[in-house]
Formats: structure tokens, C-alpha cells, sequence
């Protein structure tokens, strides 16, 4: 289990090293969290619980954390949703930290898309599978950069999409405020890119394939 979790991270890692930061055009949307969280909003488009809060690792900047867990989402990026051309491939990334020694659940840090607030939504990332996410993110006290690449339409969500994010509650288990994100970018991946991760998924086919095969 463990393993095919690296292979995910690896995976993750290994694609934003070959496509490079030039690679990608400008952001759609980026935020460092250092000023305000004018650019998000909660439940319903009511009162969140991100707050924004020096690292903790002591590194300059701040980050985003959470005053409370919550489900089904928590904080949600407001004002128009992003319209996706179908066919384009898009990469949200982010940084995050989790604290170790936790609950049961994991720091409870989830990343995810959203229709609205939250509407019609799903959540790619987070630190167990609840809802589906994949468990890879690693609440070992240290930050880590994570990328998710999918082509338009967003799966389950479709072509408009709010990005998502929460400290969930796994179970009645959840600490507030032990999980951290930062730098969190929505951007399109260029032509190139796609033509390589398209590339990287056909070796990827092909190698099952003759797996099959043998
Ligand atoms: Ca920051
Ligand atoms: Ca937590």
C-alpha cells in the first residue's frame, strides 16, 4: 500500500521535473497565502475556518491552516468559477505540511474540486480515502509539493471548478490547525506538456499491455 503511494508521489514528482516550470503557462490562479483570504470563501459562501499563519517550520512567509475541522469542504475559491476548455490539461499544485504523531485519519489536510460551495465535488488528495482521495499526503512534519494533472472535463465536477480545500474530521477524530498548506497554483499545462504526459500514458498503456500479454 504503502509503496504504490510513493509511486503516485514519484509520478507526481517526476512529471513537474520533466515538464519544468517553463513548461507551463502563467497561473489561472495562484496564492502564496501571505496578506488576506479575500480570494476564498466558505460553505454556502458563509464564514470558513482557513486562517493564515507564520510557517511553523520557521521558513519565511505564511501559510494556510484551519481553526476547526470540517467536511464536505471548507474553504473554496470564490467569485467565478474557472471555465475549462474541454480537451485542455490542467495542473493544480500546492504545498503541504502535516504535523506527525496525530489521530486516526491523518492530519486530515484534503485537497479537491468543487462546482460550488460545495456542490457537485471531489477531493483528489487528502491524508486517508475518504471520499475516494488518493491517501498520499504525508504528515511527516515536513513540506512537500504536490501536483494533480487531469484533462478537461474535471472528473465528476465538469468544466467549471472551484478549487477546494479542508481539514476534514475523519470519524470524530480531527485536530485543528495541524495541517498546512502553501503556493497553491491552478494553472493550464502547454500543448508540449500535454503531448509528453500523453506520451508518459500511452508507455504507461502499452507497458500494461504487454504485462497483460505475458
Ligand atoms: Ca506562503
Ligand atoms: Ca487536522
Amino acid at each position: 500500500m504503502a509503496r504504490s503511494f510513493k509511486c503516485i508521489i514519484v509520478t507526481a514528482v517526476v512529471l513537474v521535473s520533466l515538464l519544468g516550470p517553463e513548461a507551463l503557462a502563467g497561473p489561472i490562479f495562484h496564492d502564496t497565502f501571505e496578506s488576506d483570504l479575500s480570494a476564498w470563501t466558505g460553505k454556502s459562501g458563509g464564514a470558513h475556518n482557513g486562517a493564515i499563519v507564520p510557517d511553523p517550520l520557521g521558513g519565511a512567509g505564511n501559510a494556510l491552516t484551519f481553526t476547526a475541522v470540517n467536511s464536505g469542504g471548507d474553504i473554496f475559491t470564490t467569485g467565478q468559477a474557472f471555465s475549462l476548455s474541454s480537451g485542455r490539461l490542467y495542473r493544480v499544485s500546492f504545498d503541504f505540511l502535516g504535523l506527525p504523531g496525530q489521530v486516526p485519519g491523518g492530519s486530515g489536510g484534503f485537497a479537491g474540486l468543487s462546482q460550488g460551495y460545495p456542490g457537485t465535488h471531489m477531493w483528489y488528495y487528502g491524508t486517508n480515502t475518504t471520499s475516494g482521495a488518493a491517501p498520499i499526503l504525508i504528515d511527516d512534519g515536513q513540506w512537500h509539493r504536490y501536483a494533480y494533472n487531469f484533462i478537461a472535463p474535471a472528473p465528476v465536477v465538469g468544466n467549471t471548478v472551484r478549487l477546494m480545500f479542508e481539514d476534514f474530521g475523519y470519524f470524530g477524530y480531527g485536530i485543528p490547525g495541524d495541517a498546512f498548506f502553501d503556493n497553491v497554483v491552478f494553472q493550464v499545462v502547454p500543448a508540449p506538456g500535454a503531448v509528453v504526459l500523453a506520451g508518459l500514458g500511452s508507455a504507461i498503456v502499452g507497458w500494461l499491455r504487454r504485462r497483460k500479454a505475458v
